[in-house]
């Protein structure tokens, strides 16, 4: 996948406005001022594709940006304790209505925590959202360049029981200013973006006992699934 050839599209302010999917979306989803749009930079080998807020919280949009064959997604940041209610309506009529719509395309969220704190109230609901609505995700810790190996250590230990289901899901440490994390995240987007076809839980495994030795069609590979117990279905 050629990552410097990613383009702006649109920015949404509503999401009636949002058109349906017509390719896999990758969606980023996290608090304000936790990384979103810095990662999605550093994934483009772009300065300043998507907009890094200097104040947190100001804008309200999702903002889609296309990359050869799929969409990667900035959601609106969550949390900032500064915004009106009329903001705050909006981003959940965004974030929501994103989300929930079972229609999308929508191939996975990349669920953003800032590795120096625990997960906040809000970064909770979402994991609980995300698992109870059975949307596949990947977490990724971000400002990893912030903190020392022995700090690091600590909240890597306390996010195991912080975090639900932490051993199931796929983590990933990432840096903006180092770089860490940024090949993985593409390996992933790349696995399933290039892997497309998504088997349905229920049929996974079956082709091991119809596959016959000496057939030379590669057997169909069952979407591994980051989080398995919330595979969408
Ligand atoms: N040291 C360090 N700073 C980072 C890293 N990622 C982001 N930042 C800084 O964190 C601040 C917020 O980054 P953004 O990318 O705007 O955060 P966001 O999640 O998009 O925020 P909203 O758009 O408000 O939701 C900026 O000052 C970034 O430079 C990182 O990996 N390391
Ligand atoms: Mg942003």
């Amino acid at each position: 996948m050629n990552y410097n050839k990613a383009e702006f599209v649109t920015s949404y302010g509503r999401f009636s406005q949002i058109p349906k999917s017509d390719r896999l979306e990758f969606a980023f989803s996290g608090r304000s001022n936790v990384g979103k749009s810095s990662l999605i930079n550093k994934l483009l080998n772009r300065k300043n594709l998507a907009r890094v807020s200097a104040v947190p919280g100001k804008t309200v949009t999702i903002n889609f940006f296309s990359l050869e064959n799929i969409y990667i997604v900035d959601l609106p940041g969550y949390g900032y304790a500064n915004v009106s209610k009329t903001e705050k309506a909006k981003w959940g009529d965004l974030i929501g209505g994103y989300l929930g719509d079972g229609e999308r395309e929508l191939a996975l969220v990349f669920q953003l925590i800032d590795m120096r704190h625990p997960p906040s109230k809000d970064d909770l609901q979402m994991i609980d959202y995300l698992i109870d609505c059975e949307i596949p995700f990947v977490i990724i810790f971000t400002k990893a360049d912030k903190l020392k190996p022995t700090a690091r250590k600590a909240r890597m230990d306390a996010f195991r029981t912080e975090i639900p289901c932490f051993e199931d899901i796929t983590c990933v440490p990432f840096s903006t200013v180092t770089g860490e994390g940024v090949e993985e995240v593409r390996a992933i987007i790349e696995e399933i973006a290039e892997g497309a076809e998504i088997i349905p839980p229920e049929e996974c495994g079956e082709f091991d006992e119809d596959f016959e030795d000496g057939n030379d069609d590669t057997p169909p590979k069952p979407f591994s699934g980051f989080l398995t117990p919330n595979r969408r279905k």
